[in-house]
């Protein structure tokens, strides 16, 4: 059975387990005891990755290669027969995927960090203030929450261009989700994954897609 090793948080790891759920399929989640302890992943992928996800297919162990690449994605796609990433929209998707990764997700992860006491055990805490102090700087966390009403507006701009073209279509590229759907998913459940937040009212269309995308599964 495929595994997930995973925190239930991390915008990249929803992608995967909602193309997981998406496909019908019985898998195992695997949540990571701590976010600073990566020794089992780093185990797993025999010392070359300690990020999340990373996907064990019986022998095989997935991860990515790449900063930009969807390797974990494209291997589910292809065992799973799931047609997420057809050669035509290639192009369209490489876009859209870098833009969710970046743009989206570095306002994202910020807004739903603001809560880290909620959801990271009070034996991570200190490795997780460090982890993200390390990154960007001397009381981050502080800021972002000074910068919250901010940080809202940015991500509601950042995410027109979504709205506005789930305003024509079903999905963001075509009348069936790809695989920049699920991504853009993950990048929101990551948001909202505190509670503290919804998504803009003024953007009906992303609404109504997010409705559709948590429990969509595909056609057989
Ligand atoms: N591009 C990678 C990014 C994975 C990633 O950044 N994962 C985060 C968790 S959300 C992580 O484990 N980062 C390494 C670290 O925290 O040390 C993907 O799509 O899987």
């Amino acid at each position: 059975m495929i595994e997930l090793i995973q925190f239930p948080w991390s915008p990249f790891c929803v992608v995967q387990r909602r193309i997981l759920e998406f496909a019908g399929v019985r898998f195992k989640i695997v949540n990571l005891p701590r976010t600073g302890d990566r020794s089992q992943i780093w185990r797993l992928t025999g010392e070359k990755y300690y990020a999340v996800p990373v996907i064990k297919d019986g022998a095989k162990i997935i991860f990515e290669s790449g900063d930009d690449t969807q390797d974990v994605a494209r291997y589910l796609d292809a065992k799973l027969r799931l047609d997420l990433f057809p050669v035509e929209r290639e192009g369209d998707q490489a876009i859209l995927w870098r833009y969710c990764e970046h743009e989206l997700e570095a306002v994202g992860f910020k807004l739903n960090d603001i809560y880290f006491r909620d959801f990271v055990q009070p034996d991570d805490l200190v490795s997780f203030v460090r982890h993200k102090e390390r990154k960007f700087g001397r009381g981050c966390l502080e800021q972002w929450r000074s910068q919250q009403k901010n940080l809202l507006r940015q991500l509601e701009q950042l995410l027109l261009p979504c709205e506005q073209m789930l305003a024509h279509r079903s999905f963001l590229l075509a009348d069936r989700p790809l695989f920049v759907d699920f991504e853009l998913f993950g990048i929101l459940e990551n948001f909202l994954y505190s509670g503290h937040y919804a998504l803009a009212k003024k953007q009906p269309h992303l609404r109504q897609w997010h409705r559709k995308m948590i429990s969509l599964k595909r056609t057989p």
